[in-house]
């Protein structure tokens, strides 16, 4: 969707997305970095997907926890829908000025799919229509340092040969949108580089950048 004319086009937030394998730490930086923008004065909120909470995100949950079976398509579509669910709160944040920082999106939907061997169009397709992000930014970490942190293996996707197809997947997605971090640097370090390229990004948005699908 673009703007239409005569709308006030200016200072709209931005959609700020977070990828990674798990483990990744992209959940303790999309905390970091909400907290920073609102220190700045940002209207800002932190989200991620899958969201648990709603019923979709509750089947998810236990297929995550392996508490639960479906096949692959059908889980695909949940996650799909899970974000289908929150797409017009999330246009409405975006358009009142609410930049949104998110913990996964759909590129984790589609990466984390075709790594069980579905098709990757196939995998596009339930995306399309979705808002697109403004900045996704990848936090790049070898899956074998991500095996070697904390608590790894409680959930059904974090093994090591999955999550090395996995960023195979991710590679394969990644476009100008992306800005790739290495998440082996400290955490400051990262911090600062993810910090950097949100910036960037939220000015252009606030200079009227339009929201696009
Ligand atoms: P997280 O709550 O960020 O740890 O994500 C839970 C797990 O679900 C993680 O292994 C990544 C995976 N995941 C996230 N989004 C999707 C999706 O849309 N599709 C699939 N198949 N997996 C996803
Ligand atoms: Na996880
Ligand atoms: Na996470």
């Amino acid at each position: 969707i673009h703007m239409e004319k005569g709308q006030k086009s200016d200072s709209r937030g931005a959609l700020i997305v977070l990828e990674g394998l798990d483990r990744s730490g992209k959940t303790s930086q999309s905390a970091k970095l909400a907290s920073f923008l609102a220190e700045k004065g940002f209207s800002v909120e932190s989200w991620r997907f899958p969201d648990r909470k709603t019923c979709v995100g509750e089947m998810i949950s236990l297929y995550l926890l392996n508490k639960s079976q479906l096949d692959d398509q059908t889980i695909h579509l949940l996650f799909s829908a899970n974000r289908w669910e929150k797409r017009s709160l999330m246009e409405t944040k975006l358009r009142s000025g609410v930049t949104l920082v998110v913990d996964r999106y759909s590129y984790s939907g589609v990466a984390f799919s075709a790594a069980k061997g579905l098709d990757i169009q196939w995998c596009k397709a339930p995306e399309m229509g979705l808002l697109a992000p403004d900045l996704v930014l990848y936090l790049d970490i070898p899956p074998e340092k991500a095996a070697e942190r904390g608590d790894y293996g409680v959930e059904r996707y974090e093994q090591l040969d999955f999550q090395r197809k996995v960023a195979h997947h991710y590679k394969i997605l990644c476009d100008e949108t992306w800005k790739i971090v290495d998440g082996c640097l400290p955490m400051e370090a990262v911090e600062k580089q993810l910090r950097e390229f949100t910036l960037e990004c939220v000015s252009k948005c606030q200079r009227g950048e339009p929201l696009s699908q």
